[in-house]
């Protein structure tokens, strides 16, 4: 069988789950929202990784289909959380892909009139793919989602060719560090040369940090997963942080629970 043919199978079915990662608001030292992941549970195959089956759906053809579903789902997770006294902001990742065409903003735009979420509290997160692929497509898009009222964060920054080009041209409210600089925080012989003590990598943090900050972006930095990569990042002023150290990705109800309790 075919993965494409289990795949559409799953999204009939509701096969398809989502689990929501906190996001840790470092000033205000509470959860300020969560990230909201795709899992898959094959009847075969068992646990799925989205890191391999979204790109299959891509190349099937399927990434509307499939971006559809989860803002749906991600949607009456709101209105379901919203109906509980809950106001959380959900950042949802939506393929590069859909930003080639104004069909990732229709996608959006539509799952919003569905629902009736309020954008603010919905939060698209992109990778520089979409500027590789089109990059007046991307400037339309994170144009329309601003109209729209909905937030755009730039997902995995730092990886693959990262141009500074165009952070120039585009309008980010959020630039989330990849996570590759911040497992490194705090080694001290992460190839750093002349810089005593601090590494190369809470430079380039540090540095990110910075230039965001100068663009009006707020960062968050990606897979926490120490007190000591916390630390340092409170020290730079970075403004959140996502990570194992302060929540896995987890079922909607144990989220609630962490997302009402008092911290
Ligand atoms: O949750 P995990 O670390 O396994 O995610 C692996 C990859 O899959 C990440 O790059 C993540 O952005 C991506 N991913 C997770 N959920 C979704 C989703 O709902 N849609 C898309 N397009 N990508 C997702
Ligand atoms: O590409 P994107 O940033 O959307 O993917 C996030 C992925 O990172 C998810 O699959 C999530 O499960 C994973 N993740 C989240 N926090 C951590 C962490 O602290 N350590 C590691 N290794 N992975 C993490
Ligand atoms: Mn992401
Ligand atoms: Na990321």
């Amino acid at each position: 069988r075919m993965l494409e043919e289990d795949l559409r199978e799953a999204l009939e079915r509701d096969q398809l789950t989502l689990v929501y990662q906190p996001k840790f608001g470092l000033l205000a030292d509470r959860m300020t929202g969560c990230e909201a992941l795709l899992r898959w549970h094959h009847p075969i195959h068992g646990a799925m990784n989205p890191g391999r089956f979204v790109p299959a759906a891509e190349e099937a053809g399927m990434a509307a289909t499939l971006t559809r579903n989860v803002l749906g789902m991600v949607c009456r997770q709101i209105r379901d959380w919203q109906a509980r006294g809950l106001e959380v902001p959900v950042a949802v990742n939506i393929s590069a892909s859909l930003f080639a065409t104004d069909q990732a903003v229709q996608l959006v735009r539509e799952a919003l009139m569905v629902s009736g979420v309020p954008p603010r509290l919905l939060q698209v997160e992109l990778t520089e793919q979409v500027f590789i692929r089109s990059a007046d497509a991307a400037r339309a898009a994170l144009h329309s989602l601003h109209e729209l009222g909905v937030s755009v964060a730039l997902d995995d920054f730092g990886t693959g060719y990262s141009s500074l080009g165009y952070l120039q041209h585009l309008d980010f409210d959020v630039l989330k560090i990849d996570q590759g600089f911040i497992q490194n925080l705090g080694i001290r012989d992460d190839g750093a040369q002349g810089n005593g003590a601090r590494g190369n990598s809470l430079w380039i943090v540090e540095t990110i940090l910075r230039l965001a900050h100068g663009l009006g972006a707020e960062v968050v930095a990606e897979g926490v997963e120490t007190p000591e990569q916390l630390h340092l990042l409170r020290e730079i002023g970075c403004d959140a942080a996502q990570g194992y150290l302060l929540g896995r990705p987890m079922p909607a109800e144990a989220f609630a629970t962490l997302f009402t309790a008092p911290v």
